[in-house]
């Protein structure tokens, strides 16, 4: 894995591969950063795109002490583009990468012995101050194989936006005074993947759907893959999720290697830029690569398109993919917002299937398990 930084995106992570215990690196991610940040307020009166506006890179990009980073601070030339002015370059310490404890791993008991272990997690991590804001850029990869990109929010509530209208904002200040607007942070990541390599990736997305059935002890469903075979734009669902898999690669069982997107807890908006666009309210979009189709709005190439509805219009087929994964949070201010405000996250997770035909990191007299073993998995050897 390779790191940059962007004066418009910030943090761009390249050639991003994972290693299971005992195999080769293979490749996942040719690329993973931020597409678009926007901050719509309820009143209607402002809206910040705080990434092609403002910009997560240049100066905005702060320095780091070993307060928030208490792992490995690394340095690099940071042009200083930023909100006033443009100047020299310096190398600053700005990102920071760190070894978590990630809670237990697994833990399973037979006879008495408790086969048990925890995790670690490599972290990335930078700070980028976009007027009152301060938002962590953050990809967490798991030893499981994991990839969590998440956005975290903290500095103040913007002293601009206060508003009288109850069913738009909250009082943070004594009694009904001092009504802080609500508003979301609406994200979009860009995700090129490169799943054994660029190309010849497929994207399926998997539905559960209860049949109304019921056997004698449970309800009846059923599950589904579905070929997304072009470009387009996709919706959440219950039991709905979806994966990036490479046919041509199989694992030791002979199943197709994938990643599958994992949506937490958003709420889906559309981005203003996108407002009367087909398509735009969206969860996630998969799109054909292309070098011009860089942000999710406000996308500087015009002969490109404006943003991700845009680039899904002519349905390509997919072979070389983009995912843009939107996750929204709404923020209604509360008293604890001030001060400062305590960190709010937003993210989502994309979760290894079938890269290797076990766990990523079998433990001793486990070896032998892999599928159904007709009884207690640690007697079967
Ligand atoms: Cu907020």
């Amino acid at each position: 894995m390779c790191w940059r930084v962007e004066p418009d995106q910030g943090l761009v992570l390249d050639d991003v591969r994972f290693a299971p215990a005992g195999h080769e690196a293979v490749p996942v991610l040719a690329s993973m950063t931020m597409g678009q940040l926007e901050v719509p307020y309820d009143t209607g009166l402002r809206t910040t795109e705080d990434i092609t506006t403002h910009g997560f890179g240049g100066r905005n990009l702060r320095s780091l002490t070993p307060t928030e980073c208490p792992g490995t601070l690394r340095s690099v030339v940071v042009p200083d583009f930023g909100d006033v002015a443009v100047g020299d370059g310096a190398a600053r310490p700005v990102l920071c990468e760190e070894v978590v404890d990630g809670g237990i791993a697994y833990r399973s008991e037979e006879g008495g012995t408790a086969l048990v272990a925890r995790k670690d997690e490599l972290r990335l991590s930078t700070v980028s101050k976009v007027g009152w804001y301060e938002y962590v850029t953050q990809y967490t990869f798991g030893a499981d194989g994991s990839i969590r990109p998440e956005l975290g929010a903290t500095g103040d509530l913007s002293p601009d936006d206060y508003t009288d209208d109850p069913a738009r904002g909250w009082p943070v200040g004594p009694g009904g005074t001092d009504r802080a607007a609500s508003h979301a942070h609406n994200a979009v990541w860009r995700l090129h993947w490169a799943l054994g390599g660029r190309g010849g990736q497929v994207v399926e997305q998997y539905d559960a759907v209860p049949t109304g059935e019921h056997g004698p002890r449970s309800p009846v469903l059923d599950g589904t893959l579905a070929r997304l075979k072009t470009e387009q734009v996709v919706t959440k669902a219950d039991r709905r999720w979806w994966r990036v898999a490479r046919p041509g690669l199989r694992n030791a069982d002979g199943h197709p290697v994938s990643y599958q997107i994992d949506l937490g807890p958003t709420a889906t908006f559309e981005l203003t830029a996108d407002h009367g666009h087909e398509g735009a309210g969206y969860d996630v979009a998969f799109s054909e690569a292309s070098g011009c189709q860089v942000f999710a709005s406000a996308n500087d190439d015009v002969r490109c398109g404006r943003g991700v509805p845009d680039f899904v219009a002519d349905a390509q087929p997919l072979d070389d993919v983009v995912a843009w994964v939107a996750v929204g949070f709404h923020h209604v201010p509360r008293d604890e917002d001030q001060s400062p405000m305590e960190m709010h996250w937003q993210g989502f997770t994309l979760t290894p299937r079938d890269l290797v035909a076990q766990r990523a990191d079998v433990p001793p007299g486990r070896e032998a398990v892999n599928g159904d073993v007709q009884g207690e998995p640690a007697r079967h050897r």
